[in-house]
């Protein structure tokens, strides 16, 4: 009852029913950074899958773009409430990025250049609903947006979508991250308003 109620009282009567409750549209794309945008060219650039896995794999910026990319639309949510409709993106499945590792463990923890870290389960990241993008609206990806690389998991809350992501490290258990060990949420679903850890 509490979640039902909860969960009709927040959505405007003139909200889309694509928005998850609680969430707004926004115009343009705000950037939501805590520190200062690190300076990444490509050249140095290099992407890891390590932890429990059998192979380590490390791909330089030319063997990543190297990898089958697809173009994909999408719908973002941050959890400070406001929401993208059909953004559009091109980047590489992380299916194709751990092809070939032998994952050994259920969680990913993500670390990117300047310190920022959050975690997923591996569900979350792999079967097609995750990637690692290098170009959104056809356009190189801006420093500010995570550019040359960042993780975007688009059926979870933004802050779960790694900017200028440089290892995926496959644990077997859960290690939080920036915002989780905060008291975010591990999983951050959107649709479940899990923002906070308990929601
Ligand atoms: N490296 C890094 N990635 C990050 C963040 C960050 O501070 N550093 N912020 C997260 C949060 S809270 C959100 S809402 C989104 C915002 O992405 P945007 O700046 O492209 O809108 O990036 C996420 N990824
Ligand atoms: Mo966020």
């Amino acid at each position: 009852m509490a979640i039902i109620s909860r969960a009709f009282g927040r959505r405007r009567a003139d909200a889309p029913a694509t928005l998850p409750p609680g969430q707004h549209l926004v115009d343009g794309f705000p950037v939501l950074t805590t520190g200062p945008t690190p300076g990444m060219p490509p050249d140095g650039w290099t992407l890891e899958v390590t932890g429990a896995v059998d192979r380590e794999r490390r791909l330089s910026w030319e063997q990543f773009r190297a990898l089958p990319a697809e173009t994909f639309t999408c719908d973002v949510h941050c959890v400070t409430a406001w929401s993208k409709l059909g953004t559009r993106w091109q980047g590489v499945s992380v299916d194709t990025v751990l092809d070939g590792v032998g994952v050994g463990g259920a969680f990913v923890w993500v670390e990117c250049e300047g310190g920022y870290t959050t975690n997923l389960r591996l569900t979350d990241v792999t079967g097609g609903r995750a990637w690692i993008a290098f170009a959104y609206d056809d356009a190189p990806l801006e420093p500010t947006h995570g550019g040359p690389a960042r993780l975007l998991v688009p059926h979870l809350y933004l802050w779960k979508s790694a900017k200028w992501v440089r290892r995926l490290v496959i644990l077997d258990r859960e290690r939080r991250g920036c915002w989780e060990s905060f008291g975010y949420h591990d999983r951050g679903d959107p649709w479940r308003e899990q923002r906070y850890r308990g929601d």
